[in-house]
């Protein structure tokens, strides 16, 4: 947080590249990229202090239509890398992005260990419980009933990963759930969680109106109801029990020590760029 150094009167549009989405229209993703510059946008965050890793996905091209550093990196590898950066340069604020696909299935294992590590990075998931990109397989999230993909023409068959719970078993600090159909509260939780000096999991259900089209009636399924966020593991366990996977805002924020890198001498960046001279 020392890094965050306000700036004047920040815009949201400062933080958007001139790049225009390929998404089709009514993605849910656009939600999320207006919350997100609005979030650096309120924080007044200098945008060069500002890195925004991603996957591979929809979702994770993200970074592309925003004027911060970013990195398009590969399937799965969002969270390696972002930890990788927030280590060697503990100065920045660190966003990763990515989808359900991209975060719970093929980097599932990383996404166990970055809870775990609890470094200090906002990871956002865009769900839409669905490979959007690949053009509409079943992801983890899927329900184990929906029949509208050709490799699972009877339905994946399996229960649907619940995210939230697997974060707070494996450690992660800072739990909530947002719809980007409701971008202001997720600028809010955008907010709440680059302030938490650890790991910050922000799932954003994010309706891929394509080959899921009846996620447009999330809004009508999203509700509040986790309460004032709780400390308590076992009370925040409880919630999540409750849960239909719809309820919205911040479940569990607990201050446990986030992971601190303190290396003997600092690293200084005329070193650090010194090691990427080709
Ligand atoms: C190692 C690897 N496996 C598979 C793919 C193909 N692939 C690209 S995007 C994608 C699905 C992305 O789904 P998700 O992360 O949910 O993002 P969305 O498109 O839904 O936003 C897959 C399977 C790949 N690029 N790399
Ligand atoms: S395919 Fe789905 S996730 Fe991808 S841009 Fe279109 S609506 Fe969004
Ligand atoms: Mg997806």
């Amino acid at each position: 947080m020392e890094s965050l150094v306000k700036a004047s009167a920040a815009r949201p549009q400062d933080y958007k590249s001139n790049l225009a989405p390929v998404w089709c229209p009514g993605c849910g993703d656009y939600g999320v990229l207006a919350a997100t510059v609005r979030a650096f946008a309120d924080m007044g965050i200098p945008k060069e202090q500002v890195a925004l890793m991603s996957g591979i996905g929809c979702s994770s091209r993200l970074p592309a239509y925003t004027t911060a550093y970013g990195f398009h990196s590969i399937h799965g590898r969002v969270l390696p890398l972002a930890t990788g950066l927030k280590l060697a340069r503990p100065d920045l604020t660190v966003v990763a992005v990515g989808g359900d696909g991209d975060g719970y299935s093929i980097g599932g294992n990383h996404f166990i260990h970055a809870c775990r590590r609890n470094v200090d990075i906002t990871y956002l998931v865009m769900d839409n419980a669905v490979y959007g990109m690949t053009k509409g397989q079943a992801s983890p999230t899927t329900e184990c009933d929906w029949e509208n993909s050709k490799l699972t023409p009877n339905g994946p068959g399996v229960a649907p990963f619940r995210p939230l719970e697997l974060a707070l078993s494996a450690g992660a600090t800072f739990i909530a759930r947002g719809f980007s159909g409701d971008p202001m509260s997720v600028t809010k939780l955008i907010v709440e969680g680059i302030r938490h000096p650890g790991f910050a999991l922000i799932e954003v259900l994010s309706p891929c109106v394509t080959y899921r089209p009846e996620q447009r009636e999330y809004k009508q399924r999203v509700h509040t109801g986790f309460g004032e966020p709780t400390s308590d593991r076992n009370e925040a366990f409880r919630r999540l029990m409750l849960d239909d996977q719809f309820t919205t805002g911040l479940l569990y924020k607990s201050d446990d020590v986030s992971f601190r890198f303190t290396p003997d001498t600092p690293l200084a960046m005329e070193l650090i760029e010194q090691q990427f001279v080709l």
